[in-house]
C-alpha cells in the first residue's frame, strides 16, 4: 500500500496542506489536502510540481571541511571550536548568524537560544529582514505587539479587499484563489489593486490604482483625512482604544491635494473613487505585502495603513482589517521564537528588561543579550569590515537575496570562518563556505510552520534521509552541546523543543503577551506527530476558537491601547541623470527565490526561462530597445543583462525585472547586485523595489539558443540563461564577439564526444549557423545561432531531445530549424500543470472558446492548480481584441 502523508507545503506564507504518497517503487506525488483550512484542497503550480523538485541532483550529502568531504564530528567540532575561539578573543558581538524564514520553528528557536541566550549576542538576523520587517516594526507602534489581527475567512467576507503592493496571483495563489472564489459568489464584492504595474493579481480588480512608486504613504494619509470628516470615523473605538488620533489627523490633513496627486500619480477620479469605496463599506480587508514593505518608508505605509483601520474600529472583526501577508512557509514562527535581531524569543522585547531577565531565568542561561543586534544590511557591512569574524548562514542564499550583493559576496568571501548549511552543495553563497553542513530537505525533515494567519501546521517526513543530511536543529543542537550548554540543548526530537518553545510562550504570560501556546506546552512526542493544524493564542485553560484580535481593544501597550502614528510622506524621489529609471523587483509565478529549488523542475521553467525586464513601449522606442532584445541594466552598484519584455504593464521611467536569477542560472541575472543598500529607519529593511537605474540596450554580434541532454557547463558568452527542460536543458545565448570554431565550442558546452560529427548548415548571407550532434538516435545538443535574436520554436526545439531520430530527414528539418508539418510550436508554457502553451490556448480561442472554462475543456490549461487563469484571460482577451480589429 501506498503510504499518505499529511504535511505543509514549504514555499509561500499561505501554508497550504498537502498529501504526499510514496508508492512502492518510491516515487511521489503530491496533491492538495482536503481537510487543511488554508487551502481546503488547493495547490498552486509550485505545490503542485513539489514531486519534481525532490531530487538528489546538486544535493549536498555530505559535511566539507575547505571542499572536502569530512565526518559530522569534525566538522561541527570544527565550528564549535572557531565560534568559541572567536568569542573569546574578540566577544559575543563578534560572531554572527544569518538564518531563514525557511527554518522550521524548532530549527529558529535552537538558533535564537543559542544565539541570544548562551553565547550572548543578539548578532542573529534572518532574511525576514529583507521580507516583513516593515510589518512588525509597524505592529510593534501600533498595537504594542507584532500581531496579525486576522485571519484568510475575513478575505473572503469582506465586501471591499484592497491588495496593496502584493502580487497575489502569483505569490500567494491559494488565497487568491480563495478571494476568486469568493467575489464569483458575491459578485458585489470589490477589489482595488494598489501597484505601480498591471499585474495579473489586476485581473480580478474593480480598480486598478497605478500608483507612483512610494507613493502609498501620502495617499493612505489622504485617506485617513478624508475618513476622518465621514461618518465612517468611530469615535469610541478612537476614545476607549486608541491614543494619538489627532495628531495623525493633523499630520494628514496637512497633506495638500496637489501633494497628494504628485506623490501617487493618480488621477484625483480614482483616488475619490477608492476613498468613497473605502468610506462606504464597512466590511474592509486590507492585505499587503512587498510593495509595502520593501521600501525607505515601509513601516510608515505599514502604520498609515493601519491608521485607517484603527479609526474606523475595522479590526479584529469578521472581514475586517488590516492584514500583512507573510512570504515565507515560517516567517510568522521565526516572529514567534524572536529570530530578528532586535526581539527577544515568544514576542518579548530585548529593550525590556523584565521581558529579558523572564527570558533568561527560563532558559536557566548564563547571559541573555543586553540589547539589539545588527539587523542584516549592518551585519553585513561588520562582516565586510571584520567587526564580524565568524558567521553561520542557514537556509538562506544572501549572495544572491541581499542588497548591494556583489559587497555581500565579498564580504563573505573574506570573512575568516564561514559555515553555510545548506540542501544543495553549489549555491551562490555555499561556495564561500569553509565549512558546508548539509540538512535534511522537504520531506526529510520534521517540525512546524506558522502560516499567515498564524496558524501552525507540522511538516512531515516521507522520505528516507539524504547521504548524510541532519536537520538544522540537530546541527545547531550539536554546536551548542560542543561550545559547553550541554543540558540547554539536550533534545532528542523535534517535538521536546516545540514543548519548551510552547512552554516559554506560556511562562510567566497571564494574557500579557499575545503569543501564547501554552495549551500545547506539555504535549507528548505522540500528540506532536499527531497535531492538527491550529491557529493561536491557545493559552491553556483558553477556549480555542478565538482568533481575531483587537475588536475590543485589549492591545499590548502597557495602556492596553492602540497608538495612531503621525507619519510624514518621504523626502521626495531622488533625481539623477545618470540613472533616470526606477527599478521595481519582485516575482515570477513559477519560481521561488533563488531557483535552487523550483530551477529543477523542467514545468515550472517553462512558465519563463529567462531573466527579464518589463518596459513600457514609449520607454523602450526612446531607448532604442526592441522586443526580445536583450538590455544592459547598471546602477552605481553593478550590472546586469537580461531580456526585454515591452509591455504596457508597465509604467512609464520604470522597469520591473524578477529577483530569482543567479549565478547558477545566468550570466548576469542577479538583480540584487544592483540594489542599493538603502533601508527603511525603523525596520531595517532594504528598499529592493525602488532602485535608481539606467537602462540601456545590449547590442550582440550573435545571439543564439541551445537545447541539451546533459546540463551544459557555463558558458562563455556575454550573456546566457540557462533552464530546466523536458529531457536536458535549454539556454539561451548572446555573445559580443564571434568564436573562432563553433563546434569546438559546443563540444566544451554541451561535453559532446570528439568521435561525434556535426550536422550543420550555414547561411554566409545571414549569417545564420545551426549545429546538431546525433548519438546515433538520440539528440544530444543543438545550438541555433543568428545575428538577431534566434527565431527558433523553443517547445518544438526542446521536444527534439526526447524523439528518436532515426529518419534523416528529421535531422535535417532539426538543422534547418522548422517544425515539421503538422507539428505546431505550442509557445511559451502557460499552465506548468499541462504544460500548455500560449500558442495552443490562442488556436483554442480561435477555434470558439471564449472563456477560461472552454479554453480548460478544450486544452486542460487551468484546470488543475488554476494559478494560469488570469494569464489564459488575458490571452482570450488579446485574441478576441485582434480579431475584432
Ligand atoms: N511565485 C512565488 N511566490 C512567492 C515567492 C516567490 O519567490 N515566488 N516568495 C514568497 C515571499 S518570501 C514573499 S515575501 C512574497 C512576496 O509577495 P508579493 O509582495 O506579492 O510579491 P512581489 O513581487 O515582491 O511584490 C509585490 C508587488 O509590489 C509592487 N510594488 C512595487 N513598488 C510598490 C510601491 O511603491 N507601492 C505599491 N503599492 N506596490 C509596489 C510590485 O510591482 C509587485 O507587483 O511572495 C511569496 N510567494
Ligand atoms: N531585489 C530583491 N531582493 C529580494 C527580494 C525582492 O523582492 N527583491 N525579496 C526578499 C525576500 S522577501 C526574501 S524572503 C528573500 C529570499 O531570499 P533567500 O532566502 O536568499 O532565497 P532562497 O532561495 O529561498 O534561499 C533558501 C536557501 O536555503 C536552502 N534550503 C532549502 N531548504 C533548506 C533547509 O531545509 N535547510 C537549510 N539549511 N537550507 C535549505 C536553499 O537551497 C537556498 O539556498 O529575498 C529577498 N531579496
Ligand atoms: S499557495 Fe502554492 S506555494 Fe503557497 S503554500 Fe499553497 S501550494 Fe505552496
Ligand atoms: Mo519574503
Amino acid at each position: 500500500m501506498a503510504a499518505e502523508v499529511k504535511t505543509t507545503c514549504p514555499y509561500c506564507g499561505v501554508g497550504c496542506g498537502v498529501i504526499a504518497t510514496v508508492d512502492e517503487a518510491g516515487a511521489v506525488s503530491v496533491k492538495g489536502d482536503p481537510e487543511h483550512p488554508s487551502n481546503f484542497g488547493r495547490l498552486c503550480s509550485k505545490g503542485s510540481a513539489l514531486a519534481e523538485t525532490i531530487d538528489l541532483d546538486g544535493r549536498l550529502l555530505y559535511p566539507e571541511i575547505a571542499g572536502a568531504r569530512s565526518g559530522w564530528d569534525e566538522a561541527l567540532d570544527l565550528v564549535a571550536q572557531r565560534f568559541s575561539e572567536t568569542i573569546a578573543e574578540h566577544g559575543p558581538d563578534s560572531v554572527a548568524f544569518y538564518v531563514s524564514g525557511q527554518l522550521l520553528t524548532e530549527d529558529y528557536y535552537l538558533a535564537n537560544k543559542l544565539m541570544k541566550g548562551f553565547i550572548g549576542s543578539a548578532n542573529i538576523d534572518t532574511n525576514s529582514r529583507l521580507c516583513m520587517s516593515s510589518s512588525v516594526a509597524g505592529h510593534r507602534r501600533a498595537f504594542g505587539a507584532d500581531t496579525v489581527p486576522g485571519t484568510y475567512e475575513d478575505i473572503e467576507l469582506a465586501d471591499l479587499v484592497v491588495l496593496t503592493g502584493s502580487n497575489l496571483a502569483w505569490c500567494h495563489p491559494v488565497i487568491y484563489q480563495r478571494l476568486a472564489a469568493a467575489k464569483a459568489a458575491r459578485p458585489n464584492m470589490r477589489i482595488v489593486v494598489i501597484d505601480p504595474r498591471r499585474t495579473m493579481t489586476c485581473d480580478i480588480a474593480d480598480l486598478h490604482l497605478a500608483i507612483r512608486p512610494d507613493g502609498d504613504v501620502a495617499l493612505f494619509m489622504g485617506l485617513l483625512a478624508h475618513l476622518a470628516t465621514s461618518s465612517a470615523i468611530d469615535q469610541n473605538y478612537i476614545a476607549s482604544h486608541t491614543e494619538g488620533f489627532a495628531g495623525a489627523f493633523a499630520a494628514a490633513a496637512a497633506l495638500d491635494i496637489n501633494d497628494l496627486l504628485e506623490r501617487t500619480g493618480l488621477p484625483v477620479m480614482q483616488i475619490r473613487e477608492f476613498f468613497r469605496l473605502f468610506e462606504t463599506t464597512s466590511k474592509v480587508v486590507t492585505c499587503y505585502s512587498q510593495g509595502v514593505n520593501q521600501s525607505s518608508s515601509g513601516t510608515d505605509k505599514v502604520n498609515a495603513i493601519l491608521n485607517c483601520h484603527l479609526a474606523t474600529g475595522r479590526i479584529g472583526r469578521p472581514g475586517m482589517g488590516p492584514f500583512s501577508l507573510t512570504g515565507q512557509p515560517n516567517a510568522m514562527g521565526g516572529r514567534e521564537v524572536g529570530g530578528l535581531a532586535n526581539m527577544l524569543a515568544a514576542h518579548m522585547a530585548i529593550e525590556n528588561p523584565e521581558d529579558r531577565d523572564r527570558v533568561q531565568r527560563f532558559w536557566g542561561s548564563p547571559v541573555i543579550a543586553s540589547k539589539p543586534g545588527l539587523k542584516a544590511v549592518d551585519m553585513f557591512r561588520a562582516v565586510a569590515d571584520g567587526r564580524i569574524k565568524a558567521l553561520w548562514i542557514m537556509a538562506t542564499n544572501p549572495v544572491v537575496s541581499m542588497p548591494d550583493a556583489n559587497s555581500v559576496e565579498s564580504a563573505i568571501a573574506a570573512c575568516p570562518f564561514v559555515v553555510v548549511s545548506d540542501i544543495l552543495r553549489e549555491t551562490d553563497t555555499a561556495r564561500h563556505a569553509h565549512v558546508l553542513l548539509p540538512s535534511l530537505g522537504w520531506g526529510e525533515k520534521d517540525g512546524t510552520v506558522t502560516n499567515s494567519e498564524r496558524r501552525i501546521s507540522r511538516q512531515r517526513p516521507f522520505l528516507g534521509i539524504s547521504g548524510d543530511a541532519k536537520a538544522d536543529w540537530w546541527q545547531l543542537a550539536e554546536v551548542g552541546r560542543r561550545m559547553g550548554f550541554a543540558a540547554a540543548f539536550d533534545f532528542d526530537a523535534p517535538a521536546e523543543i516545540f514543548a519548551e518553545h510552547a512552554a516559554l510562550s506560556a511562562f510567566e504570560n497571564n494574557g500579557s503577551r499575545d503569543f501564547d501556546i501554552g495549551a500545547r506546552a506539555d504535549m507528548t512526542g505522540a500528540a506532536y506527530d499527531e497535531l492538527s493544524p491550529f491557529q493561536w493564542p491557545q493559552a491553556a485553560g483558553s477556549s480555542p476558537g478565538v482568533t481575531r484580535f483587537f475588536a475590543d481593544g485589549g492591545f499590548y501597550h502597557a495602556d492596553g491601547k492602540a497608538r495612531f502614528v503621525a507619519v510624514e510622506p518621504p523626502a521626495t524621489d531622488r533625481t539623477n541623470a545618470d540613472f533616470p529609471f526606477t527599478l521595481n523587483t519582485g516575482r515570477i509565478r513559477d519560481q521561488w527565490h533563488t531557483m535552487t529549488r523550483t530551477g529543477k523542475s523542467a514545468r515550472l521553467s517553462a512558465h519563463i526561462a529567462e531573466p527579464f525586464a518589463e518596459i513600457h513601449p514609449r520607454d523602450a522606442i526612446d531607448a532604442g530597445i526592441s522586443s526580445a532584445g536583450l538590455v544592459e541594466i547598471d546602477s552605481p552598484h553593478g550590472q546586469a543583462i537580461v531580456r526585454a519584455l515591452v509591455t504596457d504593464r508597465q509604467a512609464r521611467g520604470g522597469i520591473f525585472a524578477p529577483m530569482h536569477w543567479n549565478d547558477q542560472f545566468a550570466a548576469k541575472g542577479r538583480i540584487d547586485a544592483l540594489v542599493a543598500p538603502i533601508t527603511d529607519p525603523f525596520s531595517g529593511q532594504p528598499a529592493s523595489k525602488n532602485v535608481a537605474v539606467a537602462v540601456r540596450p545590449f547590442r550582440a554580434t550573435h545571439y543564439g539558443f541551445a537545447v541539451s541532454a546533459v546540463k551544459p557547463a557555463m558558458p562563455d558568452a556575454a550573456y546566457w540563461a540557462l533552464a530546466k527542460a523536458v529531457g536536458g536543458w535549454r539556454l539561451e545565448l548572446a555573445f559580443s564577439e564571434a568564436v573562432d570554431d563553433w563546434v569546438a565550442w559546443c563540444r566544451a558546452v554541451f561535453a559532446i564526444p570528439d568521435e561525434i560529427e556535426p550536422l550543420g548548415y550555414a547561411d554566409r548571407q545571414t549569417g545564420d549557423l545551426r549545429l546538431a550532434f546525433f548519438d546515433g538516435e538520440t539528440l544530444l545538443a543543438a545550438l541555433f545561432l543568428a545575428r538577431e535574436p534566434v527565431a527558433v520554436a523553443r517547445n518544438w526545439a526542446i521536444s527534439q531531445l526526447s524523439v528518436a531520430h532515426g529518419d534523416l530527414r528529421k535531422r535535417f528539418a532539426l538543422v534547418a530549424g522548422r517544425p515539421g508539418a503538422g507539428r505546431p510550436d505550442p509557445g511559451a508554457t502557460v499552465c506548468s500543470c499541462f504544460s500548455v502553451g500560449v500558442n495552443q490556448i490562442a488556436a483554442a480561442v480561435r477555434g470558439g472558446c471564449h472563456s477560461v472554462e472552454a479554453v480548460g475543456k478544450e486544452t486542460s490549461a487551468g484546470t488543475n492548480c488554476g494559478s494560469c487563469r488570469s494569464e489564459i484571460g488575458r490571452i482570450i482577451d488579446r485574441c478576441l481584441a485582434a480579431a475584432a480589429e
